[in-house]
C-alpha cells in the first residue's frame, strides 16, 4: 500500500429516488430511512475508505446530486473534477434504467472517461416480475462495458463491494496509464535514436516489444473502465500491430459482481 494521501471526488448520478442519497448516508454515517427526501441540488459528505483489492487507502469525497431532471442544469456544473463515477438506477423502476446512458453521457461530456460503475439498488425488492431483471442489468453492463454491482442500500449489502469495485478500478487505471507513458516515452527515444544513432536502434526495438509483452500479460486482468480509458488514452499514438491487435480484444470481457 502506498503511503499517499488521495483525495478522490466520487459524483454519484442517476434518476430521482433510485437511492444515491440512501448510498453516500448509509456509507459514511452508517444511517438509513425509508423516509424519501428529494435532493435538491449538489452536496457532499466525505470519507477514508481503504480497498481490500487495491490494498489503497484514500479520501473520498462523494458527491451526491439531485436526479430530478429540473436540476440537472445546476447538478451538472459539480461533474468537474470527478475521478470517479457512480451509475445509479433501481431495480423497481424501468425508466431509471432506461436512463442510466444519458447519465452516462453527461458525466463524460464533462470529465471524459473515467472510471464509473453501475448500481443495480432496491435488490431486495426483485422479483421474477420486477421492473429490471439481473439479466437486463447484466446486459446493460456488457452493451456499456462497464461493472455492475447489485445493492441493498437498505441492509448495506453490495455497498462496500460498490466502493471496492470502483476504487480498484481507478488504481488499476492508473497502472495502465504509467505503463502506456513508459511506452510513449520509450517510442520517442527511439525516434530520436534511430535518427542520430542507427546502430543503437535494435536494441532500443527488443526493450520496447518487451513492455508491449508485459502489458499483453495484464490483459486479462483489465477492467472495462480501464479498457475504455487506456483505448483513448492510446488516440494519437502511433501503435504496433500488436498493441492494436490487443486493444480490439478489450470488447470481448466484461465484469459482473455480485455479493450473494
Ligand atoms: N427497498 C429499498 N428502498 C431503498 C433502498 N435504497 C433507498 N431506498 C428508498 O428509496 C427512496 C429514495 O431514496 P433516496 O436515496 O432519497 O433517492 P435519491 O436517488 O437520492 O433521489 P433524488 O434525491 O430525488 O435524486 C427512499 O425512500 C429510500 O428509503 C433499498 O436498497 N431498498
Ligand atoms: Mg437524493
Amino acid at each position: 500500500m502506498e503511503d499517499v494521501d488521495l483525495t478522490l471526488k466520487c459524483i454519484v448520478v442517476g434518476n430521482g429516488a433510485v437511492g444515491k442519497t440512501s448510498l453516500i448516508t448509509r456509507f459514511v454515517k452508517g444511517e438509513y430511512t425509508d423516509e424519501y427526501k428529494k435532493t435538491i441540488g449538489t452536496d457532499f459528505l466525505e470519507t477514508e475508505f481503504y480497498s481490500e483489492s487495491a490494498d489503497e487507502e484514500v479520501t473520498l469525497h462523494l458527491w451526491d446530486t439531485a436526479g430530478q431532471e429540473v436540476f440537472s442544469t445546476i447538478t451538472r456544473s459539480y461533474y468537474r473534477g470527478s475521478a470517479l463515477c457512480i451509475l445509479a438506477f433501481s431495480t423497481v423502476d424501468r425508466a431509471s434504467f432506461d436512463a442510466i446512458k444519458k447519465w452516462m453521457s453527461r458525466v463524460e461530456e464533462e470529465c471524459g472517461p473515467i472510471p464509473m460503475v453501475i448500481m443495480q439498488n432496491k435488490i431486495d425488492l426483485l422479483t421474477d416480475s420486477s421492473e429490471v431483471s439481473l439479466v437486463d442489468g447484466d446486459a446493460l453492463a456488457k452493451e456499456l462495458d462497464l461493472p455492475i454491482v447489485r445493492t441493498c442500500v437498505k441492509d448495506e449489502r453490495g455497498v462496500k463491494e460498490l466502493f471496492d469495485t470502483l476504487v480498484s478500478t481507478y488504481f488499476d487505471l492508473k497502472a495502465d496509464q504509467e505503463a502506456l507513458e513508459v511506452i510513449k516515452g520509450r517510442a520517442i527515444d527511439e525516434e530520436e535514436e534511430d535518427e542520430s544513432k542507427p546502430e543503437t536502434a535494435g536494441k532500443k526495438r527488443r526493450s520496447r516489444k518487451e513492455d508491449i509483452k508485459d502489458m499483453k500479460k495484464s490483459d486479462s486482468t483489465l477492467s472495462r473502465d480501464k479498457k475504455r480509458t487506456v483505448k483513448s488514452l492510446a488516440e494519437g499514438l502511433d501503435l504496433t500491430p500488436e498493441v492494436k491487435e490487443k486493444r480490439n480484444k478489450f470488447d470481448d470481457d466484461h465484469q459482473v459482481i455480485d455479493w450473494w
